[in-house]
């Protein structure tokens, strides 16, 4: 999959009262909007052609922009985020993805985040999880099977998202948690498993063959550096207090 636009938010002053489970302190909203310019500065750098929306007040997580929609060459999903406060997102991602692709929107008791959705060439594989449910699972299959995608439901007990625990990051590798490691799901794929304290670092991002990932996690950047990738760090310590990592700040298509 190679990538050429990214669709951004810029974090709004109210980030701190986003949903977060982490504990670890409200983010500074200067020091977020900075973080989000470094990761916006990465993509510019890989030259994919970005669009910034404006911040959304009245939405604190909307910057999380990856929650909202799921993007193929075929066509886009419009998700129904599964966190209440988070649903009216879509009314101002869905004009801008729709003018990139042809828009599906999930109907009413399906839930889906974006956060849950791994796409490796054409599969899928979508986290069952706090915010994702089966009927979201079946109308996301339902859309995109035609196109020759498959799709596998893969439970998530700890973490939010399935991304927070497993992404892909080129050479037939994923990046996964202990707890993801014997998931028969990710059996034909080589695996870099996530040292405990390390997890969040998880959450890099592949994008054109080169690897964004978190600073401040040596142990996962010594493992990922064996992929032989280009690799690019970033300070993401602001975002991670509101359980966001670098694959939420934008939809990749
Ligand atoms: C939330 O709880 O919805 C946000 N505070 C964080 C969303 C992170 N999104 C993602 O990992 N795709």
């Amino acid at each position: 999959m190679y990538f050429t636009h990214a669709i951004t938010r810029l974090p709004a002053d109210s980030v701190a009262h986003g949903l977060t489970t982490a504990s670890l302190g409200a983010p500074d909203a200067e020091l977020t909007r900075q973080q989000f310019r470094n990761y916006l500065d990465i993509l510019l750098q890989l030259e994919l052609t970005v669009t910034t929306l404006p911040a959304q007040p009245d939405y604190p997580d909307a910057h999380f922009v990856e929650d909202t929609a799921v993007l193929m060459p075929e066509l886009a999903i419009i998700t129904n985020p599964g966190a209440p406060s988070r649903r009216g997102e879509i009314h101002s991602i869905a004009p801008l993805v729709s003018r990139f692709r042809h828009a599906v929107w999930l109907g009413e008791g399906a839930h889906m985040d974006g956060g849950d959705v791994l796409m490796v060439d054409k599969r899928f594989f979508i986290g069952l999880s706090s915010r994702t449910n089966e009927a979201g699972i079946s109308q996301f299959a339902a859309a995109v099977e035609k196109f020759g995608y498959s799709v596998q439901a893969v439970p998530v007990g700890a973490g939010l998202h399935l991304k927070s625990i497993v992404n892909y990051v080129g050479r037939n590798t994923l990046i996964l948690s202990e707890d993801a490691v014997n998931n028969p799901a990710f059996s034909g794929f080589d695996q870099i498993v996530l040292s405990p304290q390390e997890e969040y670092a998880g959450n890099t991002l592949w994008i054109n063959d080169t690897l964004i990932t978190p600073s401040g996690y040596p142990h996962t950047l010594r493992q990922l550096q064996t992929l032989g990738l280009p690799i690019i760090e970033t300070d993401t310590s602001e975002i991670r207090k509101m359980d966001g990592g670098l694959t939420c700040l934008s939809l990749r298509f």
